[in-house]
């Protein structure tokens, strides 16, 4: 039987027969996404980790490629991730897209209390580290002269951004993961921005538990690191 080959959980591959091959063709997703945007890599990881094929479209923010009218006529608040889910029907908001893609895998936890666990850790991600390390990364890692442009509102990231990790730290001194005690998207959510927060002036040397729950997370099967090219994913197909 003709077979390709796709990464599974393990990272290592595994066979699909040529139907199923076909049948993914016509379903597959369509994932907008930038490579080094923290927001982008966490739908990357989450697919990756689903074994998931799906086709990547590079959307360069940084020359406007978000706000032309074609972007806008699929996502009109003209940020990446943005994931289309079937023809002409698109899902935004990174952590939404996490719950849709990983709905009914272990990554999405079922529980009613830890589905709200899940939630309170994701809303925390947007409101209390993604507008601070995120920002911080953008500013100081990716742009240029980002750090002279930016300097008003840097100490305020820096401080605000300190205070989740430590916020983060806490709950991993006790726990391996944030819910259920088990990698759930709830990880997937803090890590993508935590992950590369010392690119971008944090010293993660203060949160021990923090770094090794980066460890973790990074030894989970089917991890794909920020800048894995996932075209190749879809180019199997
Ligand atoms: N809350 C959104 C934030 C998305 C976001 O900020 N995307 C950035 C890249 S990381 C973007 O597309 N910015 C372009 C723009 O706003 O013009 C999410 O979690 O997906």
């Amino acid at each position: 039987m003709p077979v390709t080959q796709l990464p599974d959980f393990t990272g290592q591959f595994r066979a699909r027969s040529l139907k199923s091959r076909q049948g993914m063709k016509n379903s597959m997703y369509t994932l907008y996404s930038m490579q080094r945007s923290g927001n982008s890599y966490k739908v990357r990881l989450a697919l990756a980790r689903l074994g998931i094929p799906y086709r990547l479209v590079e959307v360069d923010i940084l020359q406007g490629q978000s706000r032309t009218p074609e972007f806008l006529a699929r996502n009109p608040n003209g940020q990446v991730p943005l994931l289309e889910v079937a023809p002409d029907r698109h899902l935004a908001e990174s952590n939404a897209i996490l719950w849709y893609v990983a709905g009914g895998t272990t990554l999405a936890p079922e529980d009613r209390i830890e589905r709200a666990e899940a939630l309170q850790w994701m809303f925390f991600e947007q409101h209390s580290l993604e507008p601070n390390i995120g920002n911080a990364y953008f500013w100081l890692a990716l742009i240029k002269g980002g750090r002279d442009l930016q300097s008003h509102a840097l100490e305020d990231w820096m401080e605000n951004g300190y205070r989740a990790l430590s916020v983060m730290e806490t709950h991993l001194t006790k726990h391996n993961f944030f819910v259920a005690n088990r990698f759930t998207i709830a990880d997937i959510a803090l890590y993508a921005y935590t992950h590369v927060a010392d690119q971008c002036d944090f010293d993660l040397s203060r949160f021990p538990a923090t770094r090794d729950w980066l460890g973790r997370v990074a030894a989970e099967p089917g991890y794909v690191t920020m800048d894995w090219e996932a075209a190749q994913l879809a180019a199997a197909h």
